[in-house]
């Protein structure tokens, strides 16, 4: 089927109903491509049911999300340690007066709370929290992977994997049976951030590394990459980096990226995935929700993507300063791969400046979104929010086209939608 005017001629011999038709119509058919496409969420913090317990779900994890535990500190004069010492239903029951009883819940962290309990068929209103407590009780965690998977549509889900985690890398040393859905990452920050502690556990997992790095210590890190890429067949490496992040730089980060990871990439295919701008502990007391963000200076990204033009680079960056710098690289450096909106900029006006954005300088050669979510029910909202943002953007784009006399056929923005979906993604990394 094809949309639109075909011609300026054509265009301008329509009435403005028949253009607005039209494009009601296009917005309909983008609508329903958009939404029936499953995605791959190529970034979050969720795990395979085999996990046990470091998989999150339910409305009292939702409730103590970071992003919402940060709200509620602006309204509450309950001192941090008093809130820390609460239990995890207490803590929710707080940041629901706070933020659900006592205002209303108009940001996007409490607005997707309510999207995902009204897409799982649950009333919302004040005085719901005990029924949805018990709904939530009721439900067997196997079918709600795939109700949430579903209601999200997605095909895949990948995991942030920290062989740094004692919790998690006990699960991983007794091999478990692993639920398909749930690919991997494998997560370097300490590794690349914090070289004293994470050379100690190498050590005690029997790699001969020294402080001072000398090359055999990073032999000894390409040994132990290759064992964890063994064990969790990772999709990509990946490690969050402050706005201060420079490269080339004299410090230990420089060295085991040049002489360690990068190397290793090569080797390997597999590419390295930067997130670039956050502050860590900004606010310690806030603990995981403590974290700012600040401007980066990209000319790094720029160093690494230009100094091995043969290893594969993914690349999201924290603040809204930096996302036209990230584009005009993505255009220079084709072993880039630019991708979601990340965690503050995961708003809604944020999202559509930056596809747009990223729509108008890359065309579809980039990943429109990744959810982020630290619980399971978050991927309902993340990608039903986005989705939204995406149609809209989508149709004004087809539309342009289509003034210009292009025809566009179903197959075409099928083909488009599945690459800003994950297929595009994909592609970069075979
Ligand atoms: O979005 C988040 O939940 C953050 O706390 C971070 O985990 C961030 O996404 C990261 O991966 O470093
Ligand atoms: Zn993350």
């Amino acid at each position: 089927m094809f949309y639109g005017f075909h011609s300026v001629a054509h265009l301008m011999s329509m009435t403005s109903e028949q253009i607005s038709s039209s494009r009601a119509q296009l917005h309909g058919k983008v609508q329903q491509i958009v939404q029936s496409t499953p995605a791959l969420d190529m970034h979050t913090h969720l795990y395979d049911p085999v996990f046990g317990d470091l998989l999150l779900y339910g409305i009292d994890e939702q409730l103590i999300y970071h992003y919402l535990v940060a709200e509620a500190f602006r309204s509450t004069d309950m001192p941090y340690e008093k809130f820390w010492q609460l239990d995890k239903q207490e803590q929710a029951d707080h940041v629901w007066k706070t933020l659900f009883m006592d205002r209303s819940p108009l940001s996007e962290a409490c607005r997707g709370v309510l999207t995902s309990l009204n897409k799982l068929g649950l009333e919302t209103g004040a005085n719901q929290l005990p029924a949805i407590r018990q709904w939530f009780r009721e439900q067997p965690l196997e079918s709600f992977v795939s109700q949430c998977m579903d209601l999200a549509n997605l095909r895949a889900i990948c995991m942030t994997n920290s062989p740094f985690d004692p919790q998690e890398k006990n699960v991983w040393d007794q091999n478990p049976t692993r639920d398909e859905r749930f690919l991997t990452g494998l997560r370097l920050d300490p590794l690349l951030l914090d070289w004293n502690d994470a050379g100690k556990h190498l050590k005690s997992w029997g790699y001969e590394v020294d402080e001072n790095l000398s090359d055999s210590s990073c032999q000894e890190i390409i040994r132990f990459l290759n064992d964890w890429k063994q064990k969790i067949n990772p999709l990509y490496l990946m490690v969050s980096l402050p706005p201060t992040f420079s490269y080339p730089a004299n410090d230990t980060t420089t060295k085991i990226l040049k002489e360690a990871v990068i190397p290793f990439c090569r080797d390997s295919g597999l590419p390295l995935a930067l997130m670039i701008g956050v502050k860590r502990a900004v606010n310690p007391s806030l603990q995981l929700a403590g974290d700012g963000l600040g401007r980066a200076d990209l000319v790094a990204l720029e160093s690494l993507c230009a100094e091995n033009q043969d290893v594969k680079f993914l690349c999201t960056v924290l603040s809204r300063e930096n996302q036209q710098e990230l584009c005009v690289i993505g255009r220079k450096f084709r072993n880039l791969h630019i991708f979601g909106c990340w965690w503050f900029t995961n708003i809604p006006s944020i999202i559509e400046e930056m596809t747009r954005l990223r729509l108008e300088l890359l065309g579809t050669s980039f990943t429109a979104q990744h959810s982020d979510a630290r619980v399971l029910d978050q991927v309902i909202y993340k990608w039903n929010h986005s989705r939204q943002i995406m149609i809209d953007l989508l149709t004004d784009k087809y539309t342009h086209l289509s003034q210009t006399g292009w025809p566009l056929t179903d197959q075409a923005i099928q083909r488009d939608v599945n690459n800003l979906l994950g297929a595009g993604f994909e592609e970069f990394c075979r």
